[in-house]
């Protein structure tokens, strides 16, 4: 039987989408998140702030978290290890912060600037504190961490009668930043037989489609806090001396994971399937609009060529295309480092109606 029921799967998928709106919103723009005006370039952050890539999936995370919460009546905190996670766990705390999550946020007790110590803080906060589960989500590029890496035998010294509970959820989203981390590209029996060998049970969830990923986490992490309960108990109740084979959760899920629509805004179009991602160029100066898609490869001039790269048999046509094209985003370089503004027939261009 389905653990959610549609009127809950709405309801978690909903908010996820929110969050994730929120958090474009908080790692793009100063103001006007809700697009309640339009959009003009004072709003747009001139530094971005954090990173999409990761900020789906810890989303995604977190809001099936709070439902293991109120359903269980859990007390857990959740920590935050990979880069630049800043937005999802902050997308809406007004004033400066910065990327990742830092003192400055309210109840933080992890700084996640610099990666690799978020498990040691993970079961730092739980040794003597039995009622706590720490959900602790760990970067698969931060797993290559030394402090990460030694990280994992800290469950040697969990004592299940007086000490909380942790909860890795390692995200094998395939990338630190844009480069493939070997956890995902190592088989998934080496990597299930690398964790069950640093004394863990390692739950799989993975995919990509949104319906069936939610339910998977929901029955999944159902039973992983069913079975830190069962622990805890024969640990507490049945004084079982026994040390313990906690569970774990690995969620593999693409980086940067959006509805396709919504992926164009980051993925890298030369990757194959458009997921890798790439930080965009915002420049230091306040650009015109037209020329921050220029600098990210985003203009319709691009666009045509890359159309053109993709149709057959466009011959020479194509090439003097293309060439005229380049022409093009030359003299707009120099039309915009002379007059500090759009070319005429940029600025000028407006939508024609045929009559
Ligand atoms: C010790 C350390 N080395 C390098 C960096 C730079 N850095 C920031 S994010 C990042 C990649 C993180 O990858 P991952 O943990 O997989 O997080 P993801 O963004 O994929 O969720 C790196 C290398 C850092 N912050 N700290
Ligand atoms: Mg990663």
């Amino acid at each position: 039987m389905a653990t959610l029921t549609p009127n809950l799967l709405h309801k978690l998928d909903a908010y996820w989408r929110a969050a994730n709106y929120l958090s474009v919103a908080q790692i793009y723009l100063y103001d006007n998140p809700l697009l309640k005006r339009p959009l003009a370039l004072a709003d747009v952050k001139h530094m971005l702030l954090g990173h999409w890539g990761t900020t789906p999936g810890q989303n995604f995370i977190y809001v099936h978290l709070n439902r293991i919460i109120k359903n269980a009546d859990l007390d857990m905190i959740y920590i935050s290890g990979p880069g630049h996670g800043g937005p999802a766990v902050v997308g809406s705390f007004p004033g400066g912060i910065p990327s990742h999550a830092s003192p400055e946020c309210p109840g933080s007790i992890h700084e996640g600037g610099e990666l690799g110590y978020s498990l040691s803080h993970a079961f730092g906060a739980v040794f003597d504190n039995p009622e706590l589960i720490v959900a602790c989500v760990v970067g698969d590029g931060e797993a290559e961490t030394g402090p990460l890496a030694t990280a994992w035998h800290s469950n040697k010294f969990l004592d299940p009668a007086t000490d909380g509970a942790v909860l890795p959820i390692l995200h094998l989203n395939g990338y630190k930043i844009a480069n493939p981390t070997v956890f995902a590209r190592i088989e998934p029996e080496e990597l299930e037989q690398f964790l069950h060998g640093c004394g863990w049970t390692p739950y799989f969830v993975e995919g990509d489609d949104p319906a069936l990923m939610h339910e998977a986490m929901a029955s999944t992490l159902d039973r992983v806090v069913e079975q830190i309960r069962d622990i805890q108990h024969k640990a507490r109740v049945d004084a079982d001396l026994g040390r313990p084979r906690w569970p774990m959760i690995v969620l593999k899920s693409p980086k940067g994971w959006a509805p396709a629509g919504e992926r164009r805004m980051g993925a890298n179009p030369h990757a194959n399937g458009g997921i890798l991602l790439r930080d965009l160029v915002m420049p230091e100066f306040r650009a015109t609009p037209f020329d921050m898609t220029v600098l990210n490869d985003l203009d319709r001039f691009h666009l045509v060529m890359d159309a053109t790269d993709r149709l057959p048999r466009t011959g020479d046509k194509g090439i003097y295309l293309k060439q005229q094209l380049k022409d093009k985003l030359i003299e707009h370089r120099q039309y915009i480092d002379k007059h500090g503004q759009e070319m005429p027939e940029i600025r000028d261009w407006t939508w024609s109606i045929p009559a």
